[in-house]
């Protein structure tokens, strides 16, 4: 074995309600905001295929645990929905809900899968989203309230928790770029959103911490993109910092340091973007950092100094203080269009290390979206992605060599279990070690990658 990992660490994989239950209007589920989106446009990013029809985990989640267990697992991410656990948002409990995650839950450990819990994936109950989502203030204390609920309900046997996962997509998505809904493009609200987003994180740390559960770790999750100049001019690193301020900053340093960048906030300032505070956010804020770090990555982002002057009356976008820079000879996964860049992962790792007081944290997303898988499937039916075992295999021989330097790191989750819908593509691309094939009513077959993920966790290493 040449990359040995620590005793302990964790191999799993993650994924989120939204992807995998289906079951969208079933077991007394309220509508999120994805429901209702793609009621409303079938074929705007879903290709006619919309969250009721996922890999069906609601009914199903026995025999996937069991693929868990032949894939090597010894844990693993999944969502809560808010709409499942809370139809409203803030009202009354789902009791079925309650039921299906204690099942999940009692599987998994029945399985010796140690679950880990993330309370937000994108999925803002269609309700909440109706009085502005993170938009309203309100909405922070609802969330706060459906977190407590969890940590009361499952904090007995879940010791791992997760208030968001990537929390800055849907400011981008929602607010910024046009590819969640609400679908706006206003900075100024994008902004109030973020900081929202914040507090709602917050004060859900808070309730964790007033519980004092046994054993458990609160963390948020994060997608860490480093940010790298084109060059080493100074006009180009202030280009990337910037970049880097806005897509990690944002939410990295609040959670982990329990403030914002001095930098990040004189930007706003002098633009005339500061969100609404309140009075104590301050201390809400600095009182209630995280515990543990996820961290999900799939490509860098890459940047130069605007070639041309903005103009200055437009409206502002983070654009406004770069320009994104392809370089030549990158290497590139066609199908998502995403540059794979495997140090990257080790960059990151570093620098949580160096400026964030060496925090516990785990590579809590990683992996590679293909289109058309079933045309590697050989006789025996098995879908051979070599591709992906050489993804995985590269990232992490710079998870360990970020381990050898002394970080923090104590797990690799791969996105994802099995087949899932996705966000912007429907089922398009496939990025799991279980396929999921929609036209044989969802059968699963352990991909390659699968059976190789599973020695490496016996060996711990490769
Ligand atoms: C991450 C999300 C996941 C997942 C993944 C793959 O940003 O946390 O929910 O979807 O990206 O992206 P996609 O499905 O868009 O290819």
């Amino acid at each position: 074995i040449q990359f040995r990992f620590p005793k302990g660490f964790w191999w799993g994989s993650a994924t989120s309600a939204t992807q995998i239950e289906g079951a969208a209007r079933e077991g007394g589920k309220g509508l999120n905001i994805w429901d209702y989106w793609y009621e409303k446009e079938p074929n705007r990013f879903f290709n006619g295929i919309g969250p009721d029809k996922t890999s069906d985990f609601y009914h199903r989640y026995k025999e996937d645990i069991r693929l868990m267990k032949e894939t090597g697992h010894n844990s693993f991410r999944f969502s809560i929905s808010w709409s499942r656990m809370i139809p409203d948002g803030s009202g009354e409990i789902n009791q079925e809900a309650v039921n299906f995650y204690n099942n999940v839950i009692n599987e998994l450990l029945a399985n010796e899968i140690e679950p880990f819990v993330n309370l937000f994936h994108f999925d803002m109950p269609l309700a909440m989203q109706k009085i502005g989502g993170w938009e309203n203030r309100d909405v922070t204390d609802a969330y706060a309230r459906y977190a407590k609920i969890c940590f009361e309900l499952f904090g007995d046997r879940v010791k791992k928790w997760f208030t968001h996962n990537e929390p800055i997509v849907p400011v981008e998505g929602g607010y910024l770029y046009d590819f969640h809904y609400p679908n706006v493009v206003d900075f100024q609200r994008a902004v109030q959103v973020a900081y929202h987003t914040v507090i709602a994180h917050a004060k859900a740390v808070r309730e964790f911490k007033k519980l004092d559960i046994q054993d458990g770790k609160i963390g948020i999750i994060l997608n860490l993109t480093p940010s790298y100049p084109r060059s080493s001019h100074p006009a180009d690193l202030k280009a990337s910092h910037i970049a880097d301020l806005f897509f990690n900053r944002s939410f990295l340093d609040p959670a982990v340091k329990g403030e914002y960048p001095q930098d990040l906030i004189d930007l706003l300032k002098e633009h005339g973007y500061l969100p609404a505070v309140a009075e104590g956010d301050r201390a809400l804020i600095k009182q209630n950092t995280v515990d543990l770090l996820g961290i999900n990555y799939y490509q860098p982002r890459r940047v130069k100094a605007k070639e041309n002057m903005p103009n200055p009356d437009a409206p502002l976008m983070p654009e406004r203080f770069f320009d994104p820079y392809v370089m030549p000879g990158r290497k590139m996964n066609p199908h998502r269009g995403w540059e794979i860049y495997e140090k990257g992962i080790y960059d990151i790792l570093i620098n949580v290390k160096e400026n964030y007081g060496n925090i516990e944290c785990f590579i809590s997303e990683n992996g590679m979206g293909v289109e058309g898988e079933e045309r590697f499937r050989d006789e025996k039916g098995m879908i051979r992605d070599d591709y992906r075992i050489e993804f995985i295999r590269e990232h992490l021989k710079w998870v360990h060599q970020a381990i050898q330097e002394g970080v923090n790191v104590k797990g690799y989750h791969l996105w994802t279990f099995m087949d899932n819908w996705s966000w912007t593509n429907a089922y398009k691309n496939r990025y799991g070690f279980v396929s999921v094939n929609l036209d044989k009513d969802g059968e699963r077959t352990v991909k390659k990658s699968g059976y190789w993920f599973k020695t490496v966790a016996e060996n711990n290493g490769f």
